[in-house]
């Protein structure tokens, strides 16, 4: 772990937690930094700050609970006034994003696209020219058939795949059920014609592309908090 990375991903997750404000439902992100959001949502919420939150992993849902966060669900509200949640890879300018690195891709963007407002919290390591230069794109798709799905996302240009294990070397599933299948484009020049292709391969649950999505970008580094908006 690398203690200034570390410093730096608080520091923009504070930020992103102190704009929650009173009476605010708030879609709560998955991933290291969303859980230093958290956990700021936590001290505000001790000293007196009420919100409720909808989770965007069954982690995040056991930290919030830690946290003393109360929780709902779109069932109860169907619309959140702010989501706050981590990102693998930011590209100014659209404000697109790579997500589902950390497995909760479908949650994530089901949250983010009912939010009116979505903020996403980074460190200096995230923001690339584009999409896919360092990362896979995370695709879910259902366990049924995934061989073929994965010949549809190779047809698409996946230059490499593989599915995604979890730390104990068996098969990763995702709160939903599914397999994500970790998919290697490099660089990606037109990330909304490669979405629109994956979304309409069947067998295909939701992918990591996060287009236009975004309303702000924290990127926190040495010099400082920059807000790409
Ligand atoms: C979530 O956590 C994901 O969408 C992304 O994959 C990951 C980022 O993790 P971290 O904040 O730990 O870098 O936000």
């Amino acid at each position: 772990m690398d203690i200034v990375v570390e410093v730096h991903k608080k520091t923009a997750a504070r930020l992103a937690a102190d704009m929650v404000q009173n009476g605010m439902v708030v879609g709560l992100g998955t991933g290291s930094t969303a859980t230093y959001m958290i956990e700021r949502l936590g001290e505000r919420i001790a000293e007196g700050l009420e919100v409720l939150g909808i989770p965007t992993s069954e982690d995040s849902a056991r930290k919030a609970r830690q946290a003393g966060i109360q929780l709902t669900t779109f069932a109860a509200h169907r619309h959140l006034d702010l989501a706050i949640d981590g990102a693998d890879e930011v590209q100014r300018g659209p404000l697109n994003l790579v997500k589902g690195l950390g497995g909760a891709l479908v949650r994530e963007k089901i949250v983010a696209q009912a939010a009116r407002k979505f903020v996403v919290i980074v460190d200096g390591n995230k923001p690339v020219d584009h999409l896919g230069q360092r990362t896979a794109i995370p695709v879910e798709v259902i366990p049924f058939g995934w061989e073929s799905t994965a010949d549809q996302l190779s047809q698409c240009g996946a230059k490499s795949l593989h599915p995604r294990m979890d730390r104990a070397g068996h098969l990763f599933v995702s709160d939903n059920g599914n397999m994500i299948l970790d998919c290697n484009f490099g660089p990606i020049e037109k990330p909304d014609f490669l979405a629109s292709q994956i979304d309409s391969i069947v067998g295909v649950v939701e992918h990591g592309l996060f287009l236009n999505m975004a309303s702000e970008v924290l990127v926190a580094t040495e010099q400082g908090v920059e807000r790409w908006e």
